[in-house]
């Protein structure tokens, strides 16, 4: 039943997903819409600095850097993520203040409990420990009146022979939103916790109990696989050192860009402030303020990593397009 996908980037990976959806997938139906599904694929991403897809080029990756911050503020606040995702957690939300299915509270802060220091403590103690497991889903999840709950179950660090390695399950993944936007988070997380222990990047595996296709989304998938393949630049190596500080001072200038999209750029290690200037760039170009092109075309300029380009192009041409 279960099939194992190897791919050394996340386009070969959804590539291969979507193929095997098109040629396995068993048609279900749901209230969230008919899709169809195949059970319990293990995805391998050898290189998972080769985080950013092509499927991205529509902007996506304003919003997978979105989420990722958002699960970086620690907290679940639905403010935060409408910012990146309008409408969608809308949805999500019973209270429209938070979402209980955001994972930033579940990662550091749940019942007073921080799941990534654990980690990071418990392998700093004994590297080669099988218990750095941090628990996402929960028990009282499974029976909430709520219909929106994680659908991530265990993040698990294994650090053998100087490589991080990371094994996700999830119970649940729609495989054209969720699943590139899982991917990159949570590699993005392998890449933070290995800095933090001074070791290298390993293998990413991700297990998934339902991953399915919705109807809605086999015109898009379809067309994704017409595409045909893009040379991606992987991300560069995260600067070495301690990013938590890094982390912090980005918090703090992404609450800032959102009511000042002029605001400086801080000064930094060019791999964090390249993310600042995608923050400024998304800021910018959802305002509209006057002078907003002038100013994405400099913050672009500026831009050390390659590997945004498509993206950055893909945004500020619409932006271009309108006259701003
Ligand atoms: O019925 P269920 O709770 O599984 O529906 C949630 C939908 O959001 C599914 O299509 C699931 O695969 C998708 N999803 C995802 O792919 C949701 C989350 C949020 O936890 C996620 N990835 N991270």
């Amino acid at each position: 039943m279960s099939v194992r996908i190897e791919a050394s980037t996340v386009d070969d990976l959804l590539n291969k997903a979507l193929q095997h959806l098109f040629a396995k997938g068993e048609p279900r139906k749901a209230t969230r819409g008919d899709f169809c599904e195949v059970i319990g694929p293990t995805f391998v991403l050898t290189n998972p600095r080769a985080r950013l897809s092509r499927s991205e080029s529509r902007s996506k990756v304003f919003s997978a850097i979105g989420e990722l911050f958002w699960y970086l503020s620690k907290a679940n606040e639905l403010d935060y993520i409408d910012w990146f995702v309008p409408d969608k957690y809308q949805n999500e939300s019973a209270d429209k203040k938070t979402v209980r299915s955001g994972y930033g509270n579940r990662l550091f802060n749940w019942r007073g409990i921080d799941q990534v220091q654990n980690v990071i403590d418990l392998l700093s103690r004994k590297p080669s420990s099988r218990q750095a497991v941090i628990q996402i889903i929960d028990a009282d999840d499974v029976d909430s009146e709520e219909d929106a709950i994680p659908c991530t179950c265990t993040l698990q660090f294994l650090l053998r022979d100087g490589q991080l390695h990371l094994l996700v399950s999830m119970r649940s993944n729609d495989t054209y939103l969720g699943f590139p936007h899982d991917i990159f988070a949570f590699t993005m997380l392998q890449e933070l916790i290995a800095r933090t222990l001074n070791v290298e990047l390993g293998t990413y595996l991700h297990t998934v109990g339902s991953f399915h296709l919705y109807d809605k989304h086999i015109e898009g998938a379809g067309e994704y696989l017409r595409e045909g393949f893009q040379n991606i630049v992987p991300m560069a190596p995260m600067p070495m050192g301690d990013p938590w500080n890094g982390i912090k001072e980005i918090l703090e200038f992404e609450a800032g860009v959102r009511v000042d999209p002029f605001a400086e750029i801080p000064a930094m290690d060019p791999y964090w402030a390249d993310i600042c200037r995608l923050l400024a760039i998304y800021s910018l170009t959802k305002l509209r303020p006057a002078g907003a092109l002038a100013a994405c075309e400099q913050i672009a300029g500026a831009i050390t990593n390659k590997a945004y380009g498509m993206f950055i192009d893909a945004r500020v041409s619409k932006l271009r397009d309108s006259n701003v």
